[in-house]
C-alpha cells in the first residue's frame, strides 16, 4: 500500500481500475466535486490482505473510503454515506419510492447476473478484451438484464429517475459488458449506455492509465 499524506478523503481502488464498485465511488466523489486522494492496491498480489490495509479496511476489499479517519467499505454504503454528509450534487433521487428503487437496483446489480458478470468481466469494458459467445446461463442473465433495463427505460427516457443518479452509471456499466463486447443489445439501451459513459467522471475513470495485463 502506497503511503500518502493525511487527507480528509482517501479512496482505495484496484490498481487495474477494473472494479465496478470502485468506479461507482470514484464517480460519486467526482460528481460531488469532492477532492480526494486515490490509492491503488494490487489485488492480484494480495495487497488487500496486507497488515496496513486490513488494519483500516474492515472487509479487506476495494473500494474503501476514509473520511476524516472513518473507514468504510461496500460501495453502495459509501455512496449513501457521501450523500448524507455532502447532499449537494445528489447521487440518488429525492422521492422516497424512487430512492428505494435506486437502492433496489444497486443491490440487484451486485447480487444477481453472476454468470453474465463472469463471462463478460470488466476486462471487456476497461481493457478491450473480447469474450466468446455466452453460455445458456449467462445468456439467461443477459436476457433478464435487458428485460429489466427495457422496462425501466421503456419510454426512451435518458435517465432512470428523471435526473442523473449513480445507478445510471452502474446500470450502464452492466449493459456495457454486452455492448462493448459486440453482443446484441437493443439500440435504445445501447444509446443509453453510451450516453451514460460520457459523464466526465466516468470518462476520467475509463481513461486512467492501466498496467498491462
Ligand atoms: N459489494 C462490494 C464488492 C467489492 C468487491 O467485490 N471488491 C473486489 C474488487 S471488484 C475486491 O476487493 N476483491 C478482492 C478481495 O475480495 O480479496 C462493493 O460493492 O463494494
Amino acid at each position: 500500500v502506497t503511503a500518502v499524506p493525511n487527507s480528509a478523503l482517501r479512496l482505495f481502488v484496484d490498481s487495474q481500475f477494473t472494479s465496478p464498485y470502485a468506479m461507482a465511488v470514484f464517480v460519486a466523489l467526482r460528481h460531488k466535486g469532492l477532492p480526494f486522494e486515490l490509492v491503488t492496491l494490487d489485488l492480484e498480489a494480495g495487497e488487500q490482505r496486507s497488515a496496513g490495509y486490513s488494519d483500516l479496511s474492515l472487509t479487506q476489499r476495494v473500494p474503501t473510503l476514509i473520511v476524516d479517519g472513518f473507514a468504510l467499505s461496500e460501495s453502495s454504503a459509501i455512496c449513501e454515506y457521501l450523500e448524507n454528509i455532502h447532499p449537494s450534487a445528489p447521487l440518488y433521487p429525492q422521492a422516497a419510492q424512487q430512492r428505494a428503487r435506486a437502492r433496489q437496483l444497486q443491490a440487484w446489480l451486485r447480487s444477481d447476473l453472476q454468470a453474465l458478470r463472469q463471462e463478460r468481466s470488466t476486462l471487456v469494458v476497461f481493457y478491450g478484451q473480447r469474450a466468446p459467445a455466452l453460455s445458456p446461463s449467462a445468456q439467461g442473465a443477459a436476457t433478464k438484464l435487458l428485460d429489466v433495463a427495457g422496462q425501466l427505460l421503456a419510454d426512451g427516457r435518458e435517465q432512470l429517475f428523471g435526473q442523473w443518479s449513480i445507478v445510471d452509471v452502474e446500470l450502464a456499466l452492466m449493459l456495457n459488458r454486452l455492448v462493448l463486447n459486440g453482443d446484441e443489445v437493443p439500440p435504445a439501451l445501447r444509446d443509453y449506455a453510451q450516453r451514460q459513459w460520457q459523464h466526465p467522471a466516468v470518462q476520467a475513470w475509463v481513461n486512467t492509465a492501466r498496467p498491462p495485463l
